[in-house]
C-alpha cells in the first residue's frame, strides 16, 4: 500500500465492525464486478448498446418489445448463472457468522450472496430467477440449465404463462415499479437501527434504495463506502474505502476476528 492510500482497514472502522450488534450491509452490482457479472449500467453492449438501462428495465419497454428486453434478462441470468461468488460475497457471508444482527439488503438480482452463502438476503429489485406472467401474475418455472445466450445478445421470444397464456417477465422491479413493501420496510427498520451501514459497489443513484445510508446516518449509525470510485455520498460517510469488494471486505472481516 502505498503511504498516500488511505488504509483499507482503518483500526476504529475495524472496532466498530467488531463490536457492532446490529449492522446493515447495502449492496450494488459492484459486488459483483469481480465475479465477471457487467454491472447494471455496463450491461448494455450488442444489440443493447443503444439503449441505456433506466431505459430497457421498465414496463413501457418490455410492453413494446417484450423480444429484446427478454433477450437481454436472459443473457444477464446466463451471466449470473456462469459466473461464482468472489471473495467480496463471501467475505458478506462470513459476517452474518460474526455480527449478531447482520440485514444484508441488496439490489442485486444474480443471487451470487445466496451461493456465497449469506443465509438471509433481502432483495429490493427481485430476482432474475423468479420471473411471473405479465398479466396475471402466477410464478413461472424457468427451464432447467443455462441458457445458451449469444455476446451482443439476441431477441428471444418469452415464453407463455402456463395458466392464461401472457407472456412471462423477467422477476425484476422495473424502473416505475413499487419495490415489494416487506423487503423495503424490513430494509429501512434495519437502516433506522442500525450502528454501522456498510454500503458496498452501489452509485447510489437509484432510489428509494440510496436513501438507505442516509436514514442509517440520521439514525446515528457509522456510514462506510467500499467503491473503487466516488459516489454521491462519498462527503457524508465516514469511511471510504476506495476499491473494489473482493479486494476491501476479506481483508475488513480478518481484521476484525482473525480468520
Ligand atoms: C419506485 C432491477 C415508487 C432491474 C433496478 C425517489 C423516490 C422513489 C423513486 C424515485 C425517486 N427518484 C427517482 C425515482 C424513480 C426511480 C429512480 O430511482 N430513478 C433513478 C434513475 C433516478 N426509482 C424507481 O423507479 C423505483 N421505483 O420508487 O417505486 C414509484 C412507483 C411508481 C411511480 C414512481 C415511483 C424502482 C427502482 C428499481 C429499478 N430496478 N434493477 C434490473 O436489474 O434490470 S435498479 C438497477 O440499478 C439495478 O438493480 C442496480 O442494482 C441498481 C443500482 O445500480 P448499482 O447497483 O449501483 O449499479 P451501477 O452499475 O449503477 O453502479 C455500480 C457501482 O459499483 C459503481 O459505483 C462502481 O464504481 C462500483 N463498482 C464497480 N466495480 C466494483 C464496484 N464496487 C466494488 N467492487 C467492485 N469490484
Ligand atoms: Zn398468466
Amino acid at each position: 500500500m502505498t503511504p498516500t492510500e488511505p488504509p483499507r482497514t482503518p483500526p476504529d472502522l475495524v472496532e466498530r465492525l467488531r463490536n457492532a450488534r446490529r449492522v446493515l450491509v447495502l449492496t450494488g452490482a459492484g459486488a459483483s464486478a469481480e465475479s465477471g457479472i457487467p454491472t447494471f449500467r455496463d450491461a448494455l453492449t450488442g444489440l443493447w448498446s443503444r439503449f441505456d438501462a433506466e431505459s430497457l428495465a421498465t414496463p413501457g419497454a418490455f410492453a413494446r418489445d417484450p423480444e429484446l428486453v427478454w433477450g437481454w434478462y436472459e443473457w444477464r441470468r446466463m451471466k449470473a448463472l456462469l459466473a461464482e461468488p468472489n471473495p467480496g460475497h463471501r467475505a458478506i457471508a462470513a459476517l452474518a457468522t460474526r455480527v449478531p444482527h447482520l440485514t444484508l439488503v441488496t439490489q442485486n438480482v444474480d443471487h451470487l450472496h445466496e451461493r456465497a452463502g449469506s443465509p438471509q438476503v433481502l432483495h429490493l429489485h427481485g430476482s432474475l430467477h423468479s420471473p411471473r406472467c405479465a398479466r396475471c401474475g402466477q410464478p413461472q418455472a424457468l427451464p432447467p440449465g443455462i441458457p445458451q445466450e449469444p455476446e451482443g445478445g439476441r431477441r428471444l421470444a418469452p415464453p407463455r404463462c402456463a395458466l392464461c397464456g401472457g407472456p412471462v417477465r423477467p422477476g425484476v422491479v422495473w424502473f416505475g415499479e413499487s419495490l415489494p413493501e416487506t423487503e423495503l420496510a424490513r430494509a429501512w427498520a434495519s437502516a433506522q437501527g442500525c450502528e454501522l451501514c456498510l454500503s458496498v459497489g452501489t452509485s447510489g443513484l437509484v432510489y428509494p434504495a440510496a436513501d438507505l445510508p442516509r436514514v442509517a446516518l440520521a439514525a446515528g449509525a457509522t456510514l462506510a463506502q467500499v467503491n473503487p470510485t466516488a459516489t454521491p455520498i462519498d462527503d457524508l460517510a465516514h469511511h471510504n474505502l476506495r476499491g473494489t469488494a473482493g479486494a476491501i471486505l476479506p481483508g475488513l472481516v480478518r481484521a476484525a476476528w482473525g480468520a
